[in-house]
Formats: C-alpha cells, structure tokens, sequence
C-alpha cells in the first residue's frame, strides 16, 4: 500500500524559494539555505557523494545500523517508522527489515521536500517490503512535523547528519517540535557527524574528485532553472572551511571577478565583488556532550550512544 500526502505543492515550493532567495541574496554576508540543493541533479550528486573515498559519515552511519538495527527494534518495538528527510532511504532498509524481523512494524512514514525522492523510494520498498503500509508525506521538517500520523508506537529517524544543517537556535525548535509531537515512551533516532580533525573533516567537503565542488554549485543552477537568473557556474569557486569555534563546516561560492547577476524570478539584480562569497551550508558536528544536552532540553533522554569503529560518527537513541 502506497499513499502521497502533499503539505508542498510547486506553488508552495517556488514560493518558500522565492523567499530564501531574496533574504539571503540581499543579506549581507550573502547566503542560501541548503534545502535548494536537492532538485532531481543536486539528489543524485549528493547520492555520488555518499560513494566518495573521503565522505565517511555514509558508511560509518551504515555501519551503526547494521550493527544495531536488530537492538534498536528490540528496544523501541515500534509498529511505525517516522523517517524526516528520507531521500532515497538507502539506509532506512536496515530498520525496516530489523522491525520486520521484530514482528512490529505496520507502516513507514517517509517525509521529504523532493517528491521525486520519495516516490523512486517507495516503489522500491513497497515491492521488498508486502504488506507495510507506506505512508510518504512531501514535507518540510521545519513546518509540517504536525502533520505526522499519530497513531502506534512511533520510532521518528532524522538520520545522515542532516542536524547539522541546522544553526543552534534552529535545531532547540527542531528538537522541541519533534519531541511535542510524540508520546512519552516514544523514540526519537538522530545521526550525528562527530568533532574530529580538520584533515579528515575538510577533504569530505572537498573531495579531489570535486563532486562536492558540482553539489555545491548546482545551487546557482537550481535558481538559473526555476528563477530565470544567469548565473555563471564558472565564475565561482567551491569554498568548505573548518570553522573551529562553531565546529562546524561551511561551504562557500566565492566569486572569481566582479558580477552582476539577474534574477527575474524574484525582480533582482545582485552584485559580487571579486572574493565575495555565498554562504551555502552549514555543517555542524558534534560532541556527545553536546548531544544529549541538547536533546535534554528538548525533553528527551538517551537511552543508547552508538559510534563507529573509529569514533567519527554517532546514532543517538532517545526517549520521549
Ligand atoms: C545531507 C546534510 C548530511 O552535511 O554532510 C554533503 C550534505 N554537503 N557534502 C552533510 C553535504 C556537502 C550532508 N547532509
């Protein structure tokens, strides 16, 4: 069984664009929000980016889950799998099976902001998995988490390290929206990129390959596309710094020479001085300190802690 409940339309969509654009291209510094990313190109680059040598935070997250989905069903016994910002769900099949094999689950709730992701997805799980009921809900995790089905014993699994997306002040709502939707006794499951040397950080979000160089740049492309601008994808270089008070990753689009820039979509004329630079992303990692803190104040307790081999990622189990 398959269901597509929409909370954004195109309209919703191009409208939500039209807005970050013209709040972030007017700023100063200038900045876009990361979501613009991910058009049908922009998903399946960043899926090419998951394969890179140096993007580890993928297989480390895929190592925790094989390792302990089968202990996450046994503990949550969750009959429905909430997932935010499920993309493709590559991963998410470990839970579904380990649910599976639990005796437990009845539905999977993907949501995502990319029908495109969520419907190549549920083709996919609904002929592996007969009989789960696939729930997908084109969404915004920052405005729609209401619109979650309330019924069952919920596991909500916001994986990948996408958190980090979030500036602090974003992620207490986040946390706080998230834990107001759920039940006490109800989990919460949260993939976190860790705080390590900039040597091993930095090279994932400039891999030698440059996929991340063209992830990054696909930004300007999704605005040339849906607004109408002109931007030159030439005349900007891929910037990712380690910023070491934030502990976070930004990424940058510095420009290589003065430019003008329109973008009809949204009645603008930009100017770029030679070096300035679009703030595209940010990449927050974590302590685990940090962590369940945070999660703390949002209500939540932790239950499990699990890392990889070598320390550098972390899947958090957390009860409501
Ligand atoms: C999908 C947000 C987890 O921050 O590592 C990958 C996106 N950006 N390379 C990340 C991303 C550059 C990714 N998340």
């Amino acid at each position: 069984m398959n269901e597509l409940e929409v909370h954004l339309d195109a309209d919703d969509l191009a409208r939500a664009l039209r807005a970050d654009v013209t709040a972030g291209l007017t700023d100063e510094p200038k900045w876009l929000p990361p979501k613009w990313f991910y058009d049908a190109r922009g998903s399946e680059l960043f899926e090419l980016i998951t394969e890179l040598p140096e993007y580890y935070p993928t297989r480390c997250e895929r190592q925790i889950l094989t390792d302990r989905a089968p202990e996450i069903a046994r503990h949550t016994r969750a009959t429905a799998l909430l997932e935010l910002g499920s993309g493709y769900s590559t991963k998410t099949r470990l839970l579904l099976d380990a649910l599976t094999a639990e005796g437990t689950l009845s539905t999977f709730v993907p949501m995502d902001v990319s029908p495109t992701a969520l419907e190549a997805a549920a083709e996919q799980i609904t002929a592996d998995f007969p009989g789960l009921r696939v729930h997908n809900i084109v969404g915004d995790l920052t405005r729609h988490l209401k619109h979650l089905p309330a019924e069952g014993n919920r596991l909500i699994a916001f994986l990948g390290g996408t958190i980090g997306n979030l500036i602090p002040a974003e992620r207490r709502t986040f946390f706080e929206d998230v834990r107001s939707v759920l039940e006490p006794g109800e989990h919460l499951l949260l993939g976190t990129d860790l705080v390590k040397s900039p040597s091993v950080v930095v090279p994932a979000y400039d891999d030698a390959q440059g996929v991340t160089a063209e992830f990054n740049r696909n930004v300007l492309r999704v605005l040339n596309g849906s607004l109408g601008a002109d931007f030159d994808l030439d005349g900007f270089a891929h910037v990712a710094l380690w910023d070491p008070e934030q502990e976070w990753i930004e990424m940058r689009l510095r420009a290589r020479w003065p430019m003008r820039v329109t973008i009809p979509g949204v009645g603008l004329e930009v100017g770029f001085a030679a070096g300035e630079e679009i703030r595209t992303e940010v990449s927050a990692k974590f302590r685990r300190e940090g962590v369940e803190r945070e999660l703390a104040e949002a209500g939540f307790a932790l239950d499990h802690w699990w890392t990889d081999r070598d320390g550098l990622f972390a899947v958090s189990l957390a009860r409501a």
